[in-house]
């Protein structure tokens, strides 16, 4: 392995770390002020569904893009952890027979099967909400209008008109294939408009300007288009054991992707082009953008 890359892993695993250590605490039994009770089987529920593996890439581009724009690096980390929540909501729902239907998720039993459908649903909607809890809590030293400011991003880029809103054009996808415009609005939506968030919110952590701010998110947008790329090839090319859940599902539905549109050697080139592009966003701000540029190439060559 290359130096840079072992450098990157090395941080990825710290970082994931570390955001693990923040989600223990959030989740654990202890009553918050103004919480009633805990209740231990939805709490547990919660609990599984976070701390399961994954990879935790959103907290990640949370943290660097922080770091990058000199933001505070605790503030950063549970504003990652919130943003986490979130992701994990939308697994547990995404698994749910109403939705994928899917038995396996991080190599383990997905929720519902774990505990019940109904325990799964609570936990994807306790999740949603604590998110803004995290972000709102005195113990995220940030200003007012830090916090209002990545409340309401983070809100458009989960709901309606984001990742939620996504998953309904993804749905209504199953029975009329959309066009290359829908297939591309559809996957903005779905899958990337957290991770947009996750490098927006490093700026807006940082107070950062308005150029700074766009960049991120610009480099966010292009991520994301190389996250999903990244994901469609690895649904055709990989397999149930590597990705830790059911794979060759969307070529059994026919469902479109750009791979089925274009084909394989469009994608890679294509996602070739997609980190290049996000590379050039960070260029002004030389090395010390390195592991940004890192996590560019992560995202389109991971193997899971
Ligand atoms: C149910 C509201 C609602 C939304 C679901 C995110 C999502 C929308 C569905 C998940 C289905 C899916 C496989 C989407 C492709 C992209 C994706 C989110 C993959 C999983 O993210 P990773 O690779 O997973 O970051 P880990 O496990 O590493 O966190």
């Amino acid at each position: 392995m290359d130096a840079k890359r072992e450098t990157f892993e090395t941080r990825l695993k710290s970082g994931a770390a570390e955001i693990e250590a923040l989600l223990e605490h959030l989740l654990s039994p202890s009553v918050l002020s103004d919480e009633i009770a805990r209740p231990e089987l939805l709490r547990s529920a919660m609990h599984y569904a976070v701390l399961n593996g994954g990879k935790r890439l959103r907290p990640f581009l949370v943290v660097e893009s922080a770091a990058l724009l000199g933001g505070n690096r605790q503030a950063a980390l549970r504003v990652g952890a919130a943003l986490e929540c979130i992701h994990c909501y939308s697994l547990v729902h995404d698994d749910l027979p109403a939705m994928d239907d899917d038995d396996l998720r991080r190599g383990k039993p997905t929720v519902h099967i774990k505990f019940d459908e109904a325990t799964a649903i609570l936990a994807g909607d306790s999740l949603l909400t604590y998110a803004f809890d995290v972000i709102a809590a005195p113990e995220t030293d940030l200003p007012d209008r830090a916090k209002t400011e990545l409340v309401l991003a983070l809100a458009r880029a989960a709901g309606l008109g984001g990742m939620a809103g996504g998953q309904a054009l993804d749905l209504a996808a199953e029975k009329q294939t959309p066009d290359e415009a829908g297939i591309i609005r559809l996957q903005a939506m779905k899958t990337g408009a957290l991770i947009r968030f996750a490098c927006e919110a490093g700026a807006i952590i940082s107070g950062a300007s308005s150029d700074d701010r766009q960049r991120l998110r610009r480099f966010g947008e292009k991520i994301g288009l190389a996250f999903q790329l990244a994901d469609d090839i690895l649904d055709l090319t990989s397999d149930t054991a590597t990705m830790g859940k059911a794979t060759g599902k969307d070529a059994a539905r026919g469902k479109g992707t750009l791979v089925a549109l274009h084909g394989m050697e469009w994608a890679e080139r294509q996602l070739r082009q997609h980190v290049e592009d996000a590379e050039n966003l960070l260029s002004t701000y030389g090395e010390r953008a390195a592991i940004l540029s890192a996590t560019a190439h992560f995202v389109a060559e991971r193997k899971s």
